[in-house]
């Protein structure tokens, strides 16, 4: 089987060049990609190999590596598959390229500090010493001397050097599975979902400034500060009920024409700090959209709404609006604007082998419904973009109909504050204060921008629609001193179980996530638990959580990335986090570590998820437990199931690690309360209408405000509330136009 026809291409996306100042010195860097170069090492035969630099294997092995690679995907040939173990990490131009733009913009100075500490010891005597063990510098150790030291630094008794090692594996595995020319050629990735028909999205118009050294003004009726789910519900309701809006956004539009971007370019494109933000203690990866149409863009469509014992939970907390018949029909009305429903879902292998594996085991399973208009989106590259503009994101849908009634946007704005005037010792919100940032003379957003200039929206309401990492930042930037703000964080922390099936996969390929376990949803009583769903098998997403053994067991996993499914153990989580600025840069800070508690359950999670995939016949099944053997299944496979003893023993060993997360991946796709709505003052940041405490006109609409975590997928959770508290906004502003 070739590559199907490819009749798509979308259009570039470039990234900006790397910046002039190099952040490394050429000693470092050498270290660097030696380590690099260790990880996903140039792979050659003894007869030919330099046993300095590359990864040797014998003339023999060399050639059952190639015969392995040409029988896992027919479109490998000879040359591609000497191409593929020949390549280093360093030997292609986009991975140095990514890790200047790494080290150079995107890692904290602290964490950036730390690591050029380690660079250095490892370029001296004393230091290789210290850390390897050998008097001689890292980089000139012959190949098989750095994979041991790296071996060594995996089970180190120091916490601090384990750390390391995951560290560096990791930002290896992500960096090289977004950049390398042939690993998508073994595998026989598309570039595009199959058959995708391009969709035609709203021609959007954003205002545009002239450059100015003073602050330009307008003003307006009602300045929503996000585009994304939140921000584009507010503006929907709010311009339809005949107010002057403007939605305004950090980030950039892309037309549907440049998506599904590919992997090296759309994290850069699409996500937060160009892919995820890294709690204080490095256990946990945030990922977040942050573009035009905000975590709506990117997200895989699993349109669930709020469940009963979540709702009570909050209606106990003073919150009766969420047992109410309007809370209901909020979120009835939502989506129903997406065309939310599980009538067109036809189910990919890896959701259909989650389905089969719950029915015989007689878990609770059920079907997600997705917010696809009514039709059949069969389509798993959202995560980077919805090319057909089937997925009801707020681009396709509640901003175009805001903009139907008269509504108005801008692209490239960061909310810097908010201003307030002072009545009778209330601050009273009237606009916001800004800095523009216009598109570069091609309309693109590399090269130098044409105007930067300060933006003053004066407005009767303010809207702050920023999402949980950025909505309670702009508040504490704008004077606002309540301790709630930035608290109560939750995440749905999740860990990845792999499972490798005989039968062709093509995790990349269907619908991302529509099938949900939820037999364990409940594990103490008061609602937490954890529910077990389908990941996003992109090869940049599924393959790094391939455990790394050596270079040449790594790059022979990912050539089966065809047979495997990924999902995810995700807890509705009781403990909580906080996001706060940057002491240096003002930049989003989290720190979250998973709590013993919620580990608890995460494990039982991937328990579960372990035997779904047992009984429904994977050959193989592997956790992101350091250390942890993957289990793979006897060819006679006994009569009695999971009650297989190897298999048992084997599910006692995840039960036992209870993932410490100082060796554990962690990642959240969900975040959630950093501006918790409460009953009182005291107890969060906005009211049951979502004004901000002891302010008026100042209201938060999206996920920060939920009281705690949703449970569910809190897309259409965030959108039902935001529907209320829009919807209650535009009540006010015909009461009391001016407050
Ligand atoms: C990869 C991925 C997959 C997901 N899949 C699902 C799913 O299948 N189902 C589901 O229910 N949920 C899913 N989610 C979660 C869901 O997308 C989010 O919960 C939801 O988007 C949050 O909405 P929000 O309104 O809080 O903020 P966001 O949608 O994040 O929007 C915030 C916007 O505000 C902008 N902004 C922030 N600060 C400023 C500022 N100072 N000035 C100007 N603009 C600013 C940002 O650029 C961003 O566009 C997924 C999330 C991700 C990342
Ligand atoms: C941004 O992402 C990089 C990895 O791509 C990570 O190393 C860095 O810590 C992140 N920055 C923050 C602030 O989390
Ligand atoms: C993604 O978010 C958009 C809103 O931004 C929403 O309309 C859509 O239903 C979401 N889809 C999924 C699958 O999360
Ligand atoms: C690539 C692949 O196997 N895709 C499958 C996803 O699941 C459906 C069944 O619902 C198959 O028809 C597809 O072939």
């Amino acid at each position: 089987m070739a590559l199907p026809a490819q009749p798509v291409s979308p259009k570039a996306a470039p990234l900006p060049p790397v910046p002039k100042v190099d952040p490394l010195t050429a000693a470092q860097w050498r270290t660097l990609l030696a380590i690099a170069d260790t990880i996903i090492p140039d792979i050659r035969p003894a007869s030919i190999a330099d046993f300095q630099t590359h990864y040797v294997v014998s003339d023999n092995d060399h050639s059952t590596a190639l015969t392995t690679l040409k029988g896992r995907f027919s479109g490998t040939t000879d040359a591609l598959a000497k191409e593929y173990l020949q390549e280093s990490a360093s030997s292609d131009s986009q991975f140095r390229d990514a890790w200047h733009r790494l080290f150079g913009l995107l890692m904290p100075q602290q964490a950036k500090r730390e690591l050029t500490v380690v660079l250095n010891l490892l370029d001296t005597r004393a230091g290789a010493l210290l850390l390897t063990g050998y008097m001689t510098p890292f980089s000139a150790q012959p190949f098989h001397v750095r994979e041991s030291i790296l071996h060594s630094w995996q089970t180190a008794r120091i916490p601090a050097i384990r750390g390391l090692y995951r560290s560096l594996t990791m930002l290896t595995k992500q960096t090289w599975t977004r950049t390398s020319p042939t690993l998508r050629k073994v595998i026989g990735v598309p570039r595009t979902p199959m058959n995708m028909i391009p969709g035609k999205g709203f021609d959007y118009a954003f205002l545009q400034f002239p450059a100015g050294e003073v602050p330009e003004t307008i003003e307006t009726d009602v300045v929503i500060i996000g585009s994304g789910c939140g921000g584009g519900v507010c503006a929907k309701n709010l311009a339809e009920a005949g107010h002057k809006v403007i939605v305004v956004d950090n980030g950039y539009h892309w037309t549907p024409d440049h998506f599904p971007m590919e992997e090296s370019v759309g994290w850069n494109n699409l996500f937060m700090n160009q892919s995820f933000i890294a709690s204080d203690d490095s256990s946990m990866s945030v990922l977040c959209g942050e573009t035009w149409g905000g975590g709506g863009t990117v997200n895989w469509s699993a349109s669930l709404q709020t469940q009963g014992y979540v709702r009570r939970e909050w209606a106990a907390a003073g919150l009766p609006f969420f047992t109410s018949a309007e809370y209901q029909e909020s979120l009835d009305r939502v989506c129903d604007r997406m065309g939310v429903s599980t009538d067109y879902i036809k189910h990919n292998v890896t959701n259909l082998k989650l389905l089969e594996g719950a029915r015989r085991l007689g878990y609770t399973h059920k079907v997600v419904p997705q917010n696809t208009g009514g039709k059949q989106h069969w389509c798993g590259y959202c995560n980077f973009g919805c090319g057909s503009c089937e997925k009801q994101g707020p681009v396709v849908s509640f901003l175009p109909d805001a903009a139907r009634a008269g509504a108005t946007f801008i692209e490239g704005f960061h909310a810097e504050k908010i201003i307030f005037s002072h009545k009778k010792g209330t601050k009273v919100a009237t606009g916001v204060l800004g800095t523009w940032t216009s598109r570069d003379a091609n309309g693109g957003i590399i090269g130098d921008r044409l105007v930067r200039r300060k933006v003053i929206i004066k407005a009767k309401r303010v809207i702050v629609s920023g999402g949980t990492m950025q909505s309670p930042l702009l508040l504490l930037r704008s004077g606002l001193s309540n301790y709630h703000i930035g608290r109560n964080l939750y995440l749905h922390p999740v860990s990845v179980l792999g499972a490798i099936h005989p039968d062709d996969v093509e995790p990349w390929d269907g619908p991302i996530l529509t099938a949900v376990v939820s037999e364990y949803e409940n594990l103490d009583g008061k609602g937490h638990g954890v529910k077990l769903e389908a990941v996003n098998m992109a090869p940049s997403t599924g393959l790094l959580f391939v455990p790394w053994r050596n270079g040449l067991d790594y790059k022979l996993e990912c050539s089966r990335m065809r047979n495997m499914a990924g999902y995810i153990s995700m807890a509705r989580d009781r403990d909580t986090g906080r996001v706060y600025p940057d002491p240096v840069d003002g930049r989003v800070r989290v720190q979250y570590t998973a709590s013993k508690f919620d580990r608890r359950h995460i494990t039982e999670g991937l328990i579960a998820l372990a035997k779904t995939q047992y009984a429904a016949g994977a050959t193989e099944i592997y956790t992101t437990i350091p250390n942890l053997p993957s289990f793979v299944r006897s060819a006679d496979s006994p009569a009695e199931g999971i009650n297989d003893a190897k298999f048992q023993a084997w599910l006692e060993q995840i039960r036992s690690s209870q993932l410490p997360p100082a060796d554990n991946i962690f990642a959240s796709a969900h975040q959630m309360g950093t501006c918790r709505m409460s009953a009182t003052p005291k107890a969060g940041v906005v009211d049951p209408k979502g004004q901000v405490w002891g302010t008026q006109g100042l209201f938060v609409a999206d996920a920060s405000v939920f009281p705690s975590a949703s449970g569910v997928n809190p897309m259409v959770t965030n959108m039902a509330i935001s529907d209320y508290i829009s919807r209650g906004i535009a009540k006010g502003l015909e009461e009391r136009p001016r407050l």
